[in-house]
């Protein structure tokens, strides 16, 4: 994990104080990009204690589409419980249904990104049009009658399922350069407690080489809390798909668009610059989860089924905890 020192020193030296929305200045560089070779070990920061529990608890949640925080506590996730009950611009927004409801934040959109085709029937392509959109899942929800400036036609809508999609494409398809799923969703960002951070993830598979990797695209991160967090989860769910489509983990790259320390995280941050590392654990997957490279049976639902006890470190060492305050 020394290229998370080295992104901390790199931010010390070269960055630029910022205000921002939450009333603690950052110290902020535009740019940063983080890559590891999992096959010499999970990017688990050892500067201090990392809370991997907590972190794999939150992935899985945003694989089962949670939307509350009282969901994502029950896997022992409490990240979510400022966000949805202490935030007073969430907590003013009439998206927001009740006290831990968190909006269509990230799994919502990875699992049910709401998709709408308004088509035309009158249009010389319209039935063609409407017969392909029906046989991708989509479904007619109304009618709309032609208004000044408004098109008319067939309402149709289908929840995509990102992830399972990009699971179906590297079985079926894994020379495909667009396995990519999205939380940047436009029409929904007003009806989630906070857009997404980490928002634009892509498989790469390597056919030849029996490898798959991760790139991931981080618009704002947090470098103190949220860095160490999103690494766990971005890697944790690399070495997942691996093994659910039978392919060996290898590089996860990782771009920050704003990278930042918060002025209240300067402490923390100085002391790990003191610490050593120490050398990088492994992942172990439990093997209750089904190898495809050994069973041949491809069983997607373990994206649900999996549980947070499924994900374990063997030999991570790391330095006394320590933290600061999450700005909300
Ligand atoms: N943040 C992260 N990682 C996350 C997450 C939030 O670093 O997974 F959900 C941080 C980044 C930033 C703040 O400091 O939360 C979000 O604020 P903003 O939307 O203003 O960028």
């Amino acid at each position: 994990m020394k290229q998370y020192l080295d992104l901390v020193q790199n931010i010390f030296d070269n960055g630029s104080w910022q205000d921002n929305r939450t009333g603690i200045r950052t110290l902020s560089i535009p740019g940063a990009m983080l890559r590891f070779d999992l096959q010499q070990g999970f990017p688990a920061v050892t500067t201090k204690k990392l809370a991997f529990k907590s972190a794999v608890g939150e992935l899985v949640g945003f694989m089962r589409a949670h939307r509350s925080a009282a969901e994502f506590r029950a896997l022992g996730c409490k990240v979510w419980d400022q966000n949805a009950n202490e935030n007073a611009q969430w907590l003013a927004n009439p998206y927001r249904l009740q006290e831990d409801d968190l909006g269509s934040v990230y799994g919502v959109q990875w699992r049910q990104w709401p998709a709408y085709k308004l088509i035309d029937p009158a249009q010389p392509q319209g039935q063609a049009q409407i017969a392909d959109a029906s046989a991708r899942g989509y479904q007619q929800i109304g009618m709309l009658e032609a208004a000044p400036g408004v098109q008319s036609g067939v309402l149709m809508y289908k929840a995509i399922d990102q992830l399972r999609q990009c699971l179906d494409t590297i079985i079926n398809d894994p020379g495909n350069r667009r396995i990519l799923f999205h939380g940047w969703n436009w029409a929904q960002l007003e009806e989630m407690a906070l857009p997404p951070c980490h928002l634009l993830y892509q498989f790469l598979v390597d056919k030849t080489k029996r490898e798959i990797s991760l790139c991931l695209y981080i618009r704002s991160n947090d470098v103190g809390l949220g860095t160490p967090f999103n690494l766990t989860e971005g890697a944790a769910l690399l070495h997942l798909v691996g093994r659910l489509t039978g392919y060996t983990p290898r590089w996860f790259t990782y771009f920050i668009g704003d990278a930042h320390i918060y002025e209240n995280h300067v402490d923390m941050l100085r002391e790990q610059l003191t610490r050593e590392p120490f050398e990088a654990p492994k992942l172990v997957l439990s093997d209750r989860i089904p190898d495809y490279a050994v069973t041949g049976k491809y069983e997607p639902e373990w994206l649900e089924k999996v549980e947070p006890s499924d994900f374990s470190l063997e030999g991570y060492r790391h330095h006394a905890h320590i933290t600061a305050p999450m700005a909300v």
